[in-house]
């Protein structure tokens, strides 16, 4: 288990994008949790590109290589967790996307099937999100929750502005909004008055079903 979990890791960091498919593809039919082979593998490899390109012992090429390869193996391994839906009833309406400015979306992703996943109807509005389309697509969808994530020191303050911009519309208390992302904490969620902060994805269900009141 430790080793197989060292090579999904090794194969992101090495943006060897075949080697990650093969090992999703393998993980697949193993009897592992994917959750386990995807936080303690996959995304552990994708952390370490970012240390090391933070580091500069890589350049940008390799952070996309990087990120290519997590995005295969998050192919091949998506179907499956999407799978453990069981045609339950639904707990609730979710809006969720990347802010603008921010094109990460492997995180938003996984927290978007695994909200899903979990009987949760989610609309899933990709990355580079402006601000009034959250809004204007929770409205139409008579959505519960605004689900924000934001990668970057420089783009999470549109959290916050989604938030400012519920109040200007007093829609404020008709939509729960959470926040995520690396740069995120319990703390930015305070200060900006969101709902919720969650550091991953199966925490990101949780504070969901918190919210729904279905805890
Ligand atoms: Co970028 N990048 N990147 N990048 N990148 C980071 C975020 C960075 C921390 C790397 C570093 O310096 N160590 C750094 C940000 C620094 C900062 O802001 N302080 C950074 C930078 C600077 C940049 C660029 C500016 C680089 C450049 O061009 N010079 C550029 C920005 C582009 C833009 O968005 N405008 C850029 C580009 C890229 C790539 C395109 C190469 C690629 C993204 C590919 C893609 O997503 N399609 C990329 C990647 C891969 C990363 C790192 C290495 C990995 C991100 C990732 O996918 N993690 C990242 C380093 C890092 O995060 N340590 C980095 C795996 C993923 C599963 O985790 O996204 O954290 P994460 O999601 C988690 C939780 O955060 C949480 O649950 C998820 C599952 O556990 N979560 C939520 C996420 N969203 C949530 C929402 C919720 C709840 C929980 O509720 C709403």
């Amino acid at each position: 288990m430790e080793a197989f979990l060292d090579n999904c890791a090794k194969a992101i960091v090495a943006g060897d994008g075949g080697g990650a498919e093969r090992l999703a593809g393998e993980a697949l039919g193993s009897g592992l949790s994917l959750l386990q082979v995807i936080e303690e593998g996959f995304v552990r490899g994708i952390r370490e590109v970012g240390r090391l390109w933070e580091e500069g012992e890589i350049f940008l090429p390799e952070l996309v290589m990087g990120a290519e390869a997590m995005k295969k193996a998050m192919t091949v391994l998506q179907p499956a967790l999407e799978g453990s839906d069981e045609a339950q009833e639904s707990l609730g309406r979710i809006v969720i996307g990347t802010i603008e400015g921010d094109i990460h979306d492997i995180g938003k992703t996984l927290v978007a099937t695994m909200l899903s996943a979990n009987g949760f109807e989610v609309t899933d509005l990709g990355t580079d999100v402006p601000v009034a389309r959250f809004i204007d697509e929770a409205e139409a969808r008579n959505a519960d929750c605004i689900a924000i994530s934001a990668l970057l020191t420089t783009t999470m303050n549109g959290q916050k502005r989604v938030i400012d911009e519920l109040v200007k519309r007093s829609m404020r208390d008709k939509v729960k909004v959470m926040v995520g992302g690396a740069p995120c904490n319990e703390a930015w969620a305070k200060e900006i008055d969101a709902d919720g902060y969650a550091g991953d994805a199966v925490s990101a269900v949780a504070l969901a079903k918190g919210l729904a009141g279905k805890a």
